[in-house]
């Protein structure tokens, strides 16, 4: 639509004649753009194409670090989380090119081809280092108190390959009956610009009942980026300006 403004056949009736120059630079913007999806193209078609086995994490780990506290007198569980903004990112933004194996259950979720969502796997839960032992049948479960809408969370392993609802997505149980050892869940999220948030508390459980024993609530957080699409108009944008820019200089 944005285009027609620079097409100089779509005029109004008794509109003044076209004069060359007009004809001239609607043939140099045809030319911009055609060289741009050439560069797409050409980039497109340069990058190795690779089917993907795995998830990628879309970026380093991003530890949230339990620490369980027993002196003696006193149980505490505190939580630090790594000062870090993952990004929710498409595969075709990250891997462009790139496709899942079709037979992967996160093929329907993921993949450009299905309409792949943007996600991110860096977060992952961690037992603190310094942590005290726990009280044997003593253990800590996570549970998901509240999340932006449209997040959701999954199970992510491989050998076998899993991929299943978790922390309340798709009616699954908001709690994680955690193992104690580092755990990474895959988050997704519409392939759009927005800023997601998931709010958590760790609590302690004996033989799988609560003790009242819990963390203060903590909050993660991510940015979604876009399908490239968006990226490439913006580039076409940054093009037609240039070329408007020394069409007045004229
Ligand atoms: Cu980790």
């Amino acid at each position: 639509m944005w285009l027609s403004r620079f097409n100089p056949f779509n005029r109004p009736a008794g509109a003044r004649p076209l004069p060359t120059k007009e004809i001239e630079n609607h043939i140099k913007i045809k030319i911009v753009i055609v060289t741009l999806a050439a560069v797409f193209a050409l980039a497109g078609a340069t990058a190795q194409a690779t089917i993907l086995s795995t998830v990628p994490m879309q970026g380093p780990m991003v530890h949230i670090g339990i620490h369980y506290m027993n002196d003696g007198l006193s149980t505490n569980i505190e939580v630090d989380i790594e000062p870090m903004l993952p990004t929710l990112t498409p595969l075709t933004l990250s891997h462009p090119g790139d496709q899942f194996d079709h037979t992967d259950p996160w093929f329907a979720d993921l993949a450009p081809s299905a309409g792949g969502a943007a996600f991110n796997r860096q977060y992952g839960f961690v037992l603190d280092g310094l942590s005290d032992p726990l009280p044997l049948g003593q253990g800590i479960w996570i549970r998901q108190v509240s999340a932006t809408p449209g997040l959701k969370a999954f199970t992510y392993r491989t050998s076998p390959d899993t991929w299943m609802p978790m922390f309340g997505t798709d009616g699954s149980s908001d709690t994680l009956q955690w193992n104690l050892g580092m755990f990474h869940p895959a988050y997704t999220a519409p392939a759009d610009i927005g800023t997601y948030f998931a709010t958590y508390e760790a609590f302690v459980v004996d033989g799988g009942i609560p003790t009242g024993i819990m963390s203060d609530p903590f909050t993660i957080q991510w940015e979604a980026i876009p399908e490239p699409t968006t990226g490439m108009l913006t580039l076409f944008g940054v093009g037609i300006t240039a070329l408007t820019a020394r069409r007045r200089k004229h």
